[in-house]
């Protein structure tokens, strides 16, 4: 058996059926790549420019309400919009399209432009779980929509437009690729064995704790064992469910709560606010039953080895498959530390 700490290997995700090259050895290489600029600057409270504030006015000429805790609108550039049609074009098998109906909204988290989840009240980020669910129950419930994608942007390195703390949410008929992976693989598992991935899969992390970053009655927080980025993570919930609008209130409560604990711990890994990509997956609202889906959320970071130099996906990952130097075990002990 080849040694997990030493010798190169690759690890199966088997959320998605892809491999990843982990290459252990390497993390004493040296480094001359990129440095970038550092933290940006402290963020005022309210910032007259900025479109999302309350009050404020939008591109096309919108004003904000004078709202106190979320604020949901439909995005102003949208890049799904729901009047297309839904056509499809197909020449030879080669050239193969189809029209994309859909709804983009943007949700702010506060009404503060200085605060990130990191940093609001457990009670603030609660609402802000409300709000998704109530997004998610709604755009679903629509005749058109099979599809909800909650996800946030943060800090410039993700290309995050704004500092005021937001997500978006695009909602559209047809299955996104990563989705479509996952809902595969969840189906495949629960017709050979009769369980749930996802529940399997937290049981085993709750027992062997090394890849464990934090933990509630309701939640926890992994670097899972097939994670790409250095210091990606996993949140899931103990119990089945397979979409946010059927958490119960203590759920609700333990999900505002570890994505709190997960935030403030990637703040304190550099020192500095923390970029991310996090989203959810759950049940497609197709209006099908989908006992196989057991919601879950990545956090995809794209911090390396401080707060300025960030992993690549180029060269060999582009080509052949991601690689990581840093063990996921050892991330995972690191973010514990942090
Ligand atoms: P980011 O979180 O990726 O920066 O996106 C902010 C979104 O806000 C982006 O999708 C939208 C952009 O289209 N937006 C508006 O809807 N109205 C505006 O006035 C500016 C930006
Ligand atoms: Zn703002």
């Amino acid at each position: 058996m080849f040694d997990w700490k030493q010798d190169p290997h690759r690890r199966l995700n088997p959320l998605t059926n892809e491999w990843v090259l982990v290459s252990p050895h390497r993390t004493q290489r040296p480094w001359q790549g990129q440095v970038e600029e550092s933290a940006r600057a402290a963020q005022p409270e309210y910032d007259p420019a900025c479109y999302l504030c309350p009050g404020n006015e939008r591109a096309g000429g919108a004003h904000n309400p004078r709202y106190t805790s979320t604020f949901v609108f439909d995005n102003d550039f949208a890049a799904l919009r729901p009047t297309t049609p839904p056509d499809r074009y197909d020449e030879s098998g080669l050239l193969v399209a189809q029209g994309e109906p859909g709804i983009c909204r943007v949700a702010c988290f506060s009404p503060r432009h200085d605060l990130t989840i990191a940093n609001m009240q457990p009670a603030e980020i609660r609402g802000v779980v409300d709000m998704w669910a109530g997004q998610y129950a709604e755009l679903g419930a629509r005749e058109s929509i099979r599809h909800v994608q909650i996800f946030e942007n943060r800090g410039a390195m993700m290309g995050c437009s704004n500092a005021h703390p937001h997500c978006q949410i695009w909602s559209n008929a047809e299955l996104p690729n990563e989705i479509v992976k996952e809902q595969t693989a969840q189906l495949a598992w629960r017709a050979a064995r009769k369980r749930c991935l996802i529940c399997d899969y937290a049981v085993l992390e709750d027992s062997r704790k090394e890849r464990l970053v934090d933990e509630n009655a309701t939640w926890l927080a992994v670097v899972p064992f097939w994670a790409v980025w250095p210091f990606e993570t996993m949140a899931i919930p103990r119990r089945h469910v397979a979409a946010l609008d059927a958490l119960d209130a203590a759920e609700r409560d333990g999900l505002a709560d570890i994505l709190k604990r997960i935030t403030a711990r990637y703040d304190r890994l550099f020192a500095a606010p923390f970029p991310y990509s996090m989203g959810f997956h759950q049940s497609p609202t197709d209006g099908e039953q989908h006992p196989e889906w057991h919601l879950h959320v990545h956090f995809y970071p794209p911090l390396l080895r401080s707060a300025t130099v960030r992993k690549f996906l180029v060269g060999y990952e582009m080509l052949a498959t991601p690689q990581r130097d840093l063990t996921p075990e050892s991330a995972a002990e690191r973010l514990r530390n942090a």
